[in-house]
Formats: C-alpha cells, sequence, structure tokens
C-alpha cells in the first residue's frame, strides 16, 4: 500500500514502507484496506501526539480513528474541523516515529498544539477525562533511537516534504529521541520539519551533486522587507 512519491522514483532510491508520503493522506480511507479495530496494540479512540503531515513543525493532540491493515492507522487531529468524517485524517503506519505516546512533548520539553479552540493550559489527564477516551499505550510505539550522530547544528540535505520535488540546504535544529527538526536554511520556522533519523528523505552535503539534482540554497536574506517573508501555512 506504499505510494512511491515523485522524488522517491525520480532518484531512483530505496523506499522505506513505513514511510507515508502525502499520496497517501490524500487517499479514500475507506478504500485503502479491510478496516480491523485493532493494530500492533492501537485500537479506534486511542490518544496519542503526532505530527500534523501537512505542518510538519507541529506536533498535534490526535486520535486513533481507523485501524487499517498491516497495522496502518487513521490519525485525526482533536480539534481540527473534518475531524468526524474522515476527509482530514491520514494514514501513519504503527511503526511511524511520526506517532508519539502522550507526554511525549512534555517530557522532551517540545511544544505541544492543543485542539483547536481549547481554552487554558493542555493538561493531558484532565483531557483523557474530559473525552472519556484512554491514551495508545507507550509499549506500542517505536519511539527508540538508534545510535546515530546527528547533532544539532550539522548541515544536510532535506526534502521539503510540503512541495517534495524540493531538496534543500538544512540543518538539524534539535534532536529529541528518533525525532530530528530540521530547519531550513534562510526559511521562517514555520517551514522546518520534525523527521526520523532514519528517514529517506534527508541526504548528507553534496549528494544532489552527486544525483545531479538541483539543491535548493539557503534562500536569501531580505533584510528589507520583512513583510514579505513567507510563513508556511497549512496547505488545507
Ligand atoms: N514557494 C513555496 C515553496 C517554498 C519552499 C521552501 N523550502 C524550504 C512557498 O513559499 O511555500
Amino acid at each position: 500500500s506504499y505510494v512511491k512519491s515523485s522524488h522517491d522514483s525520480y532518484l531512483g532510491k530505496a523506499v522505506n514502507p513505513n514511510h507515508c508520503t502525502r499520496d497517501m493522506f490524500i487517499q479514500d480511507p475507506t478504500k485503502l484496506s479491510i478496516p480491523t479495530d485493532r493494530g500492533q496494540g492501537f485500537a479506534v479512540g486511542m490518544k496519542l501526539e503526532a505530527i500534523d503531515p501537512l505542518n510538519l513543525s507541529t506536533i498535534c493532540i490526535a486520535t486513533v480513528m481507523k485501524v487499517l491493515k498491516d497495522n496502518y492507522l487513521m490519525i485525526g487531529i482533536d480539534g481540527a474541523v473534518d475531524s468526524k468524517d474522515g476527509s482530514d485524517w491520514f494514514c501513519y503506519h504503527a511503526t511511524s516515529a511520526s506517532i508519539l505516546p502522550i507526554g511525549y512533548c512534555d517530557t522532551h520539553d517540545i511544544p505541544l498544539t492543543p485542539p483547536k479552540g481549547h481554552v487554558g493550559k493542555f493538561v493531558w489527564q484532565q483531557y483523557l477525562k474530559d473525552t472519556k477516551s484512554r491514551a495508545a499505550p507507550v509499549a506500542c510505539f517505536t519511539t527508540r533511537p538508534p545510535n546515530h550522530m546527528f547533532k544539532v547544528g550539522m548541515k544536510l540535505e532535506a526534502v521539503d516534504l510540503i512541495d517534495p520535488r524540493l531538496i534543500c540546504v538544512a540543518t538539524v535544529a534539535q534532536c529529541v529521541g528518533r525525532l530530528l527538526k530540521i530547519h531550513f536554511d534562510g526559511w521562517e520556522s514555520s517551514f522546518d520539519q520534525w523527521v526520523d533519523c532514519e528517514s529517506p528523505d534527508i541526504y548528507p552535503v553534496g549528494w544532489c551533486e552527486m544525483v545531479s539534482y538541483n539543491l535548493e540554497g539557503p534562500k536569501a536574506n531580505s533584510n528589507t522587507g520583512a513583510s514579505t517573508e513567507a510563513k508556511r501555512i497549512k496547505m488545507n
């Protein structure tokens, strides 16, 4: 059920079956495969924290909306406009590093985006009570990092996953468990993206040159017009 994205096939790269592309997010979830109730410990209704696939710099409060065949999960972001009818659910594999147990952001001191319309400080225990729901068990998640050597400040080449034909000059801005926060040089932090340290969409410096693919250089610094600075906004 993995759909190759255009840059994967263009570059003839090995693809990671756990990696979801935008092609997968926009598929009709009911046609993806036969739904079951459980998948690798995940069950419908369980709460978790998830990287928003259309806004990769934010981690949100989310719910397992459906469990598909082969441990693929349809996830909905709580408080999203269409979170009930499935039109904005997205597919992550149960082993994806883009889903995290509740409290993960708090523990690692990274921002967690509360559901739209939530007032006051977001407290998971209270929220679980209010929504009469339970958390997905910590043991379900693939959060343990391999012994990677990424460090804050290191340069790399990274796919802009919202516009994936672009491979851009980037910097590791943060390392949290398996996740790396990738900052695109010269672009606002709203363009940042959380990616798995084993993501097939990050490359060492010099990779584009080696495969003769265009590398997007850092955005030129335009100190003259702060008002023209682009902010990446949610695509839907
Ligand atoms: N012109 C588009 C693409 C930006 C690409 C940024 N890559 C880090 C935009 O402004 O959204």
